[in-house]
């Protein structure tokens, strides 16, 4: 399944509060003789909708667990794990066991079949972890079931990557958008336990609404106002954002996409002469940064590096990062970047391309850019990989390599990309009326008393050099 997704568990995980005290969702009816938590146990309202939070502890010692299709291949099912154990680390946890389940899906209300949940107990104990994180969305029954058998915390991949951007968020935009997507996160778990609740204490009939049912709809109705006021909030943020975007209209923009982790932020730095946060690790870059990037000959173009996208990426994060991304969408050229030491570079590449087909950014020109060059070993591969892109370079953000050829090839494209304005120029200014005929293509001309009323196509790279001769409509 690549992603963004919604996924087919139909449900989310409940996401531990305070302490050990854990949100049950009762689901089906099979699940109410087995429920243990009271409401009073619960958190208060107040609590669970509040700013984003990390919820893994520092010392948290994790168990990965997976399922896989029938021949999953081992190397593919490793790598899998491979992933949920950077997700993990860059969460400030620790991975010290893994088990991965072949089996046809992640269905049934347990996850792993009945063998493998003993054994998972077995193991959680063993290696003295207090948090199982499985690679999948988890239904309520799963978690559940899951954590009967494990006898600690079991979160899943979605609950995990929002916990990352929780912990990395630094600008406001950014903390509002992690905020919104924890609390759509969890939405479905409060109706849930409402349903729960009211087979319980709708026993008598009407009237007979118990205090965990009011207690449910009070948090209902403030997770709701609450995400209306963080989507008011971000509204107008992004307002903010599209008229910044907006006035780059003149200035050929290019956003830096692609998988997390395969060096957009390192080629940002290299490319435009900045220092911009780098690190060997999953989500490093959560705020986009823009910078000029100056390609010889005056033309400069701005270069936007963009959060990294993931498998599975959870999906009411890239619907409220939404603004963030405007970068990405509102970009005339997109430099994908691709790790092509990485033996999975391919489905990455393919599942960047479906998070940028869900922004509605899959039909801006796309070049490819196959970094870390340098620490290529298998060659042949990357041959092979070569010989089904379109327009692609070779590069390495540590040594450089490539990276000219690509600036004249960005460059080109900026030189190329025109802008149909009209302007007014003093008559007398010979010399930017030579300047425009020399670097425009001059569509039409009249003289209004000493001005000279020109329609030109005029290619980007050059706009700012006749800006301020620009007529802008009238609102
Ligand atoms: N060998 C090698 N390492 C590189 C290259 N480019 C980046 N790296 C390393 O790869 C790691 C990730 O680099 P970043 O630039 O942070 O990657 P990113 O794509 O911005 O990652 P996120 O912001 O987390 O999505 C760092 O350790 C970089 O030093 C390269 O061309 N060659
Ligand atoms: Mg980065």
């Amino acid at each position: 399944m690549r992603n963004p997704s919604s996924n087919s568990s139909g449900g989310n995980p409940a996401k531990a509060h305070a302490g050990r005290t854990r949100r049950r969702k009762g689901v089906d009816k099979t699940q109410d003789r087995d429920l243990k938590v009271r409401p009073e146990e619960e958190a208060p309202p107040t609590e669970r909708i509040a700013r984003p939070e990390s919820t893994a502890p520092k010392a948290d010692r994790v168990v990965l667990i997976g399922v896989g299709r029938e021949g999953f291949a081992a190397d593919e099912a490793s790598a899998v794990l491979d992933e949920l154990s950077e997700l993990v680390r860059a969460a400030g946890a620790k991975a010290v066991a893994r088990m991965y389940q072949r089996r046809d899906a992640a269905a049934g209300s347990s996850y792993l079949g009945k063998g493998k949940l003993a054994e998972l107990g077995e193991m959680v104990a063993r290696v003295d972890a207090n948090l199982v994180v499985a690679d999948d969305d988890l239904s309520p029954a799963q978690v559940r079931h899951l954590e009967e058998a494990a006898k600690c915390r079991v979160i899943d991949r979605s609950e995990l990557i929002i916990d990352i951007f929780a912990k990395r968020a630094r600008t406001e935009q950014a903390k509002l958008q992690v905020a919104l997507a924890q609390l759509q996160y969890q939405m479905p778990r409060l109706r849930r336990m409402w349903t729960h609740l009211s087979r319980i204490t709708g026993a008598g009939g009407l009237g007979s609404r118990g205090p965990g049912e009011k207690q449910i709809e009070v948090d209902r109705r403030l997770a709701k106002g609450r995400v209306d006021d963080l989507r008011a909030q971000l509204e107008k943020i992004g307002e903010r954002r599209d008229r910044v975007v907006k006035s780059r209209v003149s200035t050929f923009n290019v956003a830096l996409v692609g998988y997390t982790n395969v060096g957009k932020s390192t080629l940002m730095n290299r490319l435009t002469g900045s220092d911009v946060f780098v690190a060997d690790m999953l989500f490093a870059t959560l705020d986009p940064r823009t910078r000029q990037w100056d390609l010889g000959d005056g033309i400069k173009v701005l270069l936007s590096d963009t959060v990294g996208f993931i498998e599975k990426l959870p999906h009411h994060l890239v619907a409220s990062f939404h603004a963030t991304l405007a970068e990405v969408t509102g970009a005339d050229l997109l430099l994908h970047a691709v790790d092509a030491s990485d033996p999975a570079a391919e489905s990455k590449m393919e599942c960047v391309r479906d998070v940028l087909k869900e922004l509605g950014a899959s039909e801006i020109p796309e070049i490819v850019l196959l970094n870390k060059a340098d620490r290529v070993t298998d060659h042949a591969a990357l041959t092979a990989i070569r010989a089904k892109l379109g327009e692609h370079f070779v590069v390495s953000a540590l040594t450089g390599e490539g990276l000219e050829s690509l600036g004249l090839r960005v460059r080109r494209a900026a030189a190329a990309f025109e802008n149909i304005v009209d302007l007014a120029i003093p008559a007398s200014d010979g010399r930017t009326l030579a300047l425009l005929a020399a670097s425009a293509a001059v569509l039409d001309r009249r003289y209004e008393g000493d001005l000279c009323i020109l329609r030109a196509s005029i290619p980007r790279a050059e706009m700012h050099r006749f800006e301020r001769y620009e007529i802008r409509a009238k609102k």
